[in-house]
């Protein structure tokens, strides 16, 4: 089949290779003029496991090209950003730009697929904006996780959502080329809804990790032994608490669903706002235990990626706390082991960061700074105050080089009111 990738993204590149690996013909059409070159010049390069592999696989078989321009094709796959605009709805500029220049490419019989994440009702949207008649359309939601993308690409079970059955048959029969989960058939609103479903579970959950730990500081209680001891039961799961919510998925698509029925929602928009809020609720936190704002602190912040063991930034909450401690007249220093720049904060040696700051707030779960070795951790200043809030690091180490680590939901009583007159003072 003659494929035509549009978006080169995270998502799309591997779907990309992949449709290219099981021997297709693949268009590969992205905007990002400097990855096409790369692309062909075989000088692409990712951290992102088994990706590089696989790249070079395809250059040997020869089977994906690249262009800025869309080209007449069997199979039209959609693989575009739909970011949050500010106004909290879908931002679905790109695919009704992509719209409108593969219509005149398409015909009847032409299966065009959106991977987007999107509110539903969009591929609906989508047949309008195209409005090619007999042309088949299928929402197949992306489910991948980064740093375990290509595993889970291939592996994951998919949904394929056809406006129509023909149209679900046609993407089920493709789809098959190279994934070995099951492929779930649907309509496309289902389809769409479900993707959204998923993420929203999981901020929800994690909402309520951070809520419950907030609580369980004002009461003095060990969040952290509570979930345990409350996931023994065998039907509860309760997350970790964090610095919030990452990622361009789980802090964004709640607001497609929300953004659809106005009167309904409040669980879903509590939880968006509770974890928002947490980058400046650990600033809070930090501001409690060392007895003082941060307005001068010298505050050495580990990690700028999202989550653990990616080097992705996106809506990262460690840059809104870098953000927050900015503002509020912090000194910062910042060190991440695998992103080297990420808006204006370039990542510095750990042992430099550790000597210099007064403060330390772990910001991500790298597996890396679980193993810090002991000969570092001796170049923390004495009295630094150290807020895990992350949970990541191994407090015992620690410990032992003569370091308190503090973390979310330790069992210590916050009373977080004392940094809120710390915050008043600094406004009076
Ligand atoms: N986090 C916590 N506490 C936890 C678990 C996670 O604070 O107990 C934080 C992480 O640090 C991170 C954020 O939540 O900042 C999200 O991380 P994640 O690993 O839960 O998910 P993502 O955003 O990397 O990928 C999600 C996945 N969705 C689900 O697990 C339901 C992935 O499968 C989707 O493909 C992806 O969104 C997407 O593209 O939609």
């Amino acid at each position: 089949m003659d494929i035509c990738v549009i978006g080169l993204g995270y998502v799309g590149l591997p779907t990309a290779l992949e449709f290219a690996s099981a021997g297709h013909n693949v268009l590969g059409v992205d905007v990002n003029k400097d990855l096409l070159c790369d692309l062909d010049a075989g000088s692409f390069k990712s951290p992102e496991k088994g990706l590089n592999e696989l790249y070079r696989d395809v250059l040997s078989i020869g089977s994906l090209r690249t262009s800025l321009n869309p080209e007449i094709a069997d199979v039209y796959i959609l693989a575009l950003p739909t970011p949050l605009a500010t106004n909290k709805v879908a931002d679905l500029s790109a695919i009704k730009e992509v719209a409108a220049r593969i219509r005149p490419l398409v015909r009847k019989g032409t299966l065009v697929i959106l991977e987007s994440t999107v509110p539903p009702g969009t591929t609906k949207e989508l047949e309008a904006w195209i409005a090619v008649p007999g042309a088949l359309f299928v929402h197949v939601p992306e489910r991948v996780l980064p740093g375990n993308l290509l595993h889970e690409l291939v592996y994951n079970d998919r949904i394929i959502g056809g406006l129509t059955d023909e149209a679900s048959a046609a993407a089920v029969a493709l789809y098959k080329s190279f994934v070995k989960g099951t492929l779930q058939v649907t309509d496309a609103p289902t389809a769409e809804m479900a993707k959204l479903m998923e993420n929203t579970y999981r901020d929800v959950n994690i909402a309520l990790a951070n809520e419950l730990t907030r609580i369980c500081h004002c009461l003095g209680i060990s969040a952290s032994e509570a979930i345990e001891l409350a996931n023994q039961h065998p039907r509860v799961n309760i997350l970790r608490p964090g610095l919030g919510v990452g990622g361009h998925c789980i802090a964004v698509d709640p607001w497609f669903i929300v953004e659809k029925v106005e009167t309904e929602g409040s669980i879903i928009r509590a939880s968006r706002m509770t974890n928002d809020s947490q980058p400046d609720y650990v600033r809070k936190c930090l501001e409690f235990i060392k007895g003082s704002s941060v307005r001068g602190m010298r505050v050495a912040v580990l990690g700028l990626a999202y989550k653990g063991d990616v080097n992705d930034w996106r809506e990262s909450p460690a840059l809104e706390l870098l953000e927050i401690l900015k503002r509020q007249g912090a000194q910062i220093m910042v060190h991440d082991p695998l992103i080297s720049v990420a808006n204006e904060w370039q990542s510095r040696d750990l042992v430099e960061v550790l000597g210099w700051g007064d403060s330390v707030v772990v910001a991500t779960d790298h597996s890396y700074y679980r193993h810090i070795p002991p000969d570092i951790l001796l170049k923390v200043r004495r009295n630094s105050v150290v807020l895990d809030a992350r949970g990541v690091l191994d407090i015992s180490v620690w410990k032992k080089c003569g370091i308190q680590v503090h973390r979310l939901g330790d069992g210590t009583a916050w009373n977080l009111s004392q940094a809120n007159d710390l915050d008043a003072q600094e406004e009076a």
